[in-house]
C-alpha cells in the first residue's frame, strides 16, 4: 500500500464487538491473502501449485517475495545450513524438561532456549535472529521427538540435505514410511502461512511489536497455535477421527450428530475466513490418496468429508461446514509412520515460524514506507465505564 487514504473499509457497529475482531481490517500482509473461497495464495501463487516445489523455494518466496534463481537459491540453502547449528546448551536444556508435558510445551521452551543461548546473543536484528530461528528450528524439533520419544541421543544434523531431508535425517524415525519425505515436505509447505489475521500469526506480530525479539514474539505466537481451536486441532481431529470404530457413513453421521448435541466442535472442519472447502484439504486428500489410500483412518476420514458438511449446513449459525486444513493430516501423518499425535501441533509449529517470521520482519521493517508497524494499542470498550458529570470530568467510584 503507497499512501493511506481516508477510505472506510469497515464499519464498526456494537455487534462486532467481542467477536475476537472478525472482520476487522488491522493491516496490509505481503506474504499470503486468504481468499474466502480459493483459499491461501502465498505471493499470490496459489498453494496447490506450490505443494510440489522444494521447500527452499518456498521459504525464500515468502521472506523476498519472489522466487529465487538457480544461483540465489543455492546461496539460500548455503546460508540456511550455515545458520543452522543449534548451541550445545540448548539441547541438554531440552533434555531437563518433563516428558509428561505437551510436545507443544516442550517446543515454546526451546525456541526460548535458542534465545537465551542465541550464537552472538539475540541480535534483535529481526532480519538476522528470524533466519536463525528459522534455520535451527529442524534441529531443535528433531531432538525434542527423539528425547521426548526415547529414541535415543539427537543424531548429528547434516543440513546440506536440505530443510526437509536433514530434518528426516535427524528424527532417525523408526517407523517412517516410504513416503515420509513427500509427506513431510508437502505439510510444511501447506502450513508455512495463512494470511495475516490468523491467531499465531497476529500474535507474534504483536508481541514483535513492542520490539520484544524475535525469540519472544514466536514463543508467545506458537502458545496461541497450541489451542484446540488453533494449531492442535490436527491433533483433536485425529483424536476423534480414532473414536470411530468404521467409515460406514450412517455410522459416522449418528456419532456427528451426538457430538454437536453435545455442544462439541468437530475438529478439521470450519473457519473464521475460508467459506468453502480449504484448497489445503483438498492437496492432503489427494496427498493421502496417493500415499494412504487403504488406511483405515484416513478411509474414515474420506467419509467424514462426505458426510460432516451435510451434518453441519444443517446448522445456520455454522459459517463454513467444509473441511479445513485439519481434516486428513493426523491419517496421512499417521500413515506416514509418525505415530503420536501429540506432536502434530509441533510439526505445524516447525512450518508455521516461517510465515510468521517474514510477516514480523515485513511489519517491522517495510510497513509504512520503512518505518514499521507502532506498537499494537487497539481499543477496548469498558463496559462499566462511568458517564461523565456536569464538570466533564468521569464520576468514578468512590470506596466506602
Ligand atoms: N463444529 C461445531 N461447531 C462449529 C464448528 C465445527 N467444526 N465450526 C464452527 N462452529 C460453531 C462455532 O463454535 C460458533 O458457535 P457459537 O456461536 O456457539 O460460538 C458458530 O459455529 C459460528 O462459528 P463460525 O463463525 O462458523 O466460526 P468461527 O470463526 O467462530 O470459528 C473455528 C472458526 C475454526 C474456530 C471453528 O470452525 C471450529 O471450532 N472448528 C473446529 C476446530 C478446528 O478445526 N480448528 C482448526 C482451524 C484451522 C486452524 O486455524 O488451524
Amino acid at each position: 500500500m503507497t499512501e493511506a487514504s481516508e477510505k472506510p473499509l469497515f464499519e464498526v457497529h456494537e455487534k462486532n464487538l467481542n467477536t475476537g475482531l472478525r472482520g476487522f481490517p488491522v493491516g496490509t500482509v505481503r506474504t499470503s491473502f486468504v481468499d474466502a473461497e480459493a483459499g491461501v495464495h502465498y505471493v499470490g501463487y496459489p498453494i496447490d501449485q506450490l505443494n510440489h516445489l522444494p521447500a527452499e523455494r518456498i521459504v525464500y518466496l515468502l521472506l523476498n517475495k519472489q522466487f529465487p534463481t538457480e544461483e540465489e537459491e543455492k546461496a539460500f540453502r548455503g546460508e540456511l545450513a550455515r545458520r543452522s547449528k543449534v548451541p550445545e546448551d540448548v539441547i541438554a536444556a531440552i533434555k531437563l524438561l518433563p516428558k509428561q508435558s505437551h510436545p507443544m510445551d516442550w517446543f515454546i521452551s526451546a525456541i526460548g532456549y535458542l534465545g537465551h543461548w542465541a550464537n552472538n546473543q539475540a541480535t534483535e536484528d529481526f532480519r538476522e535472529d528470524g533466519l536463525n530461528l528459522i534455520a535451527r528450528t529442524s534441529e531443535v524439533i528433531a531432538a525434542i521427538f527423539r528425547i521426548r520419544s526415547g529414541w535415543g541421543e539427537p543424531i548429528p544434523s547434516e543440513p546440506e540435505r536440505g530443510i526437509v531431508g536433514n530434518f528426516i535425517h535427524m528424527l532417525g524415525n523408526p517407523n517412517a514410511s516410504e513416503h515420509i519425505e513427500r509427506v513431510l515436505r508437502e505439510f510444511f509447505i501447506l502450513h508455512m502461512d495463512h494470511g495475516g489475521g490468523n491467531l499465531s500469526t497476529f500474535v507474534g506480530k504483536a508481541v514483535a511489536s513492542g520490539l520484544a525479539d524475535i525469540y519472544l514474539a514466536m514463543q508467545s505466537a506458537m502458545a496461541a497455535l497450541a489451542g484446540p481451536l488453533h494449531g492442535r486441532a490436527n491433533q483433536e481431529a485425529l483424536a476423534f477421527v480414532r473414536t470411530l470404530d468404521s467409515d460406514d457413513e450412517d455410522e459416522v453421521r449418528k456419532n456427528i450428530q451426538q457430538r454437536l448435541a453435545v455442544g462439541k466442535v468437530v475438529p478439521g472442519y470450519g473457519h473464521a475466513v475460508l467459506r468453502a472447502e480449504d484448497p489445503r484439504s483438498k492437496v492432503l486428500f489427494e496427498l493421502g490418496e496417493a500415499t494412504c489410500p487403504d488406511d483405515k483412518l484416513f478411509r474414515i476420514c474420506k467419509t467424514l468429508r462426505k458426510v460432516v458438511p451435510e451434518v453441519l449446513k444443517q446448522h445456520p449459525k455454522i459459517k463454513n461446514p467444509y473441511p479445513n486444513v485439519d481434516a486428513s493430516t493426523g491419517s496421512i501423518l499417521m500413515a506416514a509412520g509418525l505415530l503420536e499425535p501429540e506432536y502434530y501441533t509441533v510439526l505445524f509449529g516447525w512450518s508455521r515460524v516461517v510465515g510468521i517470521t517474514a510477516q514480523i520482519i515485513d511489519e517491522r521493517y517495510v510497513m509504512r514506507g520503512g518505518k514499521g508497524v507502532p506498537i499494537y494499542r487497539p481499543r477496548f470498550i469498558a463496559e462499566d465505564q462511568p458517564a461523565r458529570g456536569p464538570s466533564g470530568r468521569y464520576e468514578s467510584r468512590a470506596l466506602r
